[in-house]
Order: structure tokens, then sequence, then C-alpha cells
């Protein structure tokens, strides 16, 4: 049985984004206790269940239906549609609203001994990445191409370790490409945490419950601003 009439919510395990993600629903006057061991937390007051999952797992349980609701970062929603889009997989969900935490932007970064102009200085280069399909598509659309480095982590020592010769990594203060010889030329992407529900029709209960939750987020986001 895997419909429930409990609202479900996938939110990040952990990770930058769990605290604020918790933060955020606890402001909501949501009521729950997080146990580190457990998957699935359970609200004290309301019929919702917390699932707490990789990042990189919300947009496809979303956009499957699998929860009701999540909150992940653009950049990974972003990502996984155009993954899902390019396998003729549905990737549909609807964009309930941004949320004022996980700021990041996606970033083209080279060593900083190279003499970069544009985009157009990468063309045939090597470039390490995690977000493949975002960056195929700012490169294509600048007609630009270049030659894959895919890596899951350690993104900024690719160049250092002679795998590549430019990244595409998530930067917010800079700090980590500073660290690794490495500048930012071109920001391909702006990211926030936002908030997602899964395409198609409610139950009215479910749809009722995510009503209050939106109003409760809008009156939390704009208090905070
Ligand atoms: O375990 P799980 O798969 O759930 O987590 P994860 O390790 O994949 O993700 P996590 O927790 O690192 O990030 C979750 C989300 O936070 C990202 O998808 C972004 O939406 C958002 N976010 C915001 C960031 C950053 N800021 C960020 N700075 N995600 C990653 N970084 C990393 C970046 O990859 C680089 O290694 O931080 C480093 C750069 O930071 P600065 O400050 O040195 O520029
Ligand atoms: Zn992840």
């Amino acid at each position: 049985m895997t419909t429930s009439n409990r609202l479900r919510i996938a939110i990040q395990k952990s990770g930058r984004l769990s605290k604020d993600s918790q933060q955020l629903l606890k402001s909501c006057g949501i009521k729950f206790n997080v146990n580190e061991q457990r998957l699935i937390a359970h609200a004290d007051n309301m019929p919702i269940d917390l699932l707490r999952v990789r990042d990189d797992d919300i947009p496809g349980l979303v956009m499957d239906g699998v929860v009701d609701l999540g909150i992940i970062g653009e950049n990974v929603l972003e990502e996984e549609q155009l993954e899902r889009e390019l396998i003729g997989k549905r990737a549909e969900v609807i964009k309930l609203r941004p949320l004022d935490f996980g700021a990041c932007r996606l970033s083209l970064a080279v060593p900083t001994e190279f003499a970069y102009q544009d985009a157009a200085s990468l063309e045939g280069l090597r470039i390490a990445t995690s977000y493949p399909n975002l960056l195929r598509r700012f490169m294509q659309n600048k007609g630009i191409s270049y030659q894959d480095c895919m890596l899951k982590g350690s993104v900024e020592v690719a160049p250092r370790a002679g795998l590549a010769d430019g990244i595409c990594d998530l930067v917010s203060t800079g700090a980590t490409l500073e660290a690794n010889g490495l500048y930012e030329t071109e920001v391909i992407f702006r990211s926030m945490a936002c908030l997602v529900q899964a395409p198609g029709e409610l139950s009215p209960s479910k749809q009722a419950l995510v009503d209050k939750i939106m109003s409760r987020v809008n009156g939390v986001v704009q208090a905070r601003e």
C-alpha cells in the first residue's frame, strides 16, 4: 500500500538544507521529532509524515508522486528534470514557491593561470561536474563543444589532479574555489531551496492541508524578510 491519507513531505536527511527545512516546517506549527536512525518522522499534531532522504532523491520522489511535497535546491530539481526529459520520463512538478535558504550558484571555474575570456575559451576542453545536464544546456546554447568529466564529489580538485581543465560546480562564498587555486568565470544557474508539489490533484483533505501549510510558509518567509 503506497498511498497514504497522511501528507508526505520529503526533506534532506542531513546536509546543507536539512536544518533549514526542519526549522521551516516547525515554524509552520508542524510538531515532530527526528530520530537520526529513522527514514520517517511522524508529525504529532497533523496528518503529516516527513521522509528524510538524500537530496538527489527528492525530485524523483515528487515527480513520481511517491511523496506529496518536497523541499529541494532548484539546482538538483532542474538537473533531474533535464535528465528525465532526456530519457523520456515524467518530469513535472508544481513549484509552490522559492524559499529563503540554500542560495548558491552553479558556475564555471578554471585554474588561476588559465587565460579565460569567455565560455568559448573552454572549446574542446574537459570540464568536471556533478551537473552534466545543466552544463550541457548552457554549452549547447552557446554552441561550444567540450569533454565530460562526471564526478559526484571532489569536483574542485579535478583540475589540480589533472583530470579536467575546468569545473562546473556549486559556489556560495567562493572560498572552496580559492582554496583549490580556481576562479569563477561564469554563473550558469542561480539556485535557492524551493517547495515543490507532486503533479496531479491531491485529495480534498490533503489539498486543504497544503493550503494551510502554504499560507503559513508565506507568513514565516515574509516575516523573515
Ligand atoms: O547527502 P546528500 O546527497 O543529501 O547531500 P549533498 O552532499 O549532495 O548536498 P549538500 O548538503 O552539500 O547540498 C545540498 C544543497 O544545498 C545543494 O544542492 C544546493 O542547493 C545547496 N547549497 C547551497 C550548496 C551550497 N550552497 C554549497 N556551497 N551545496 C553545495 N555547496 C558546496 C559546493 O559544492 C562546494 O563544494 O560547497 C562548496 C562551495 O562552497 P563555498 O562557500 O566555498 O563557495
Ligand atoms: Zn546530494
